[in-house]
């Protein structure tokens, strides 16, 4: 019973921190990496090849680096999914 208290206290909590990280994003069209204000595999691919990388990272694109937090992760590619198409 307390194990699944936890559970859904940090399952919520997840979820508010990624809705506020979403909320953050400030481009005019979120999820836009290569700026054509389309959201398509084009951007989808920038941010994977990018994927786990952090500032100073070789990997690192701060393009990429959608809701500005420093590393390119699930988040990232979130705020994309939302938008895509
Ligand atoms: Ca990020």
């Amino acid at each position: 019973m307390k194990s699944k208290l936890i559970a859904g206290l940090i399952a919520t909590l997840f979820l508010v921190n990624m809705l506020i990280m979403v909320n953050s994003v400030s481009a005019d069209t979120p999820g836009d990496v290569t700026g054509d204000e389309i959201v398509d595999v084009e951007d989808l691919t920038i941010c994977a090849l990018a994927l786990w990388s952090e500032l100073g990272d070789p990997d690192w694109n701060p393009i990429a680096d959608l809701n500005s937090d420093g590393i390119i992760d699930i988040f990232d590619l979130v705020i994309i999914g939302i938008n895509f198409g």
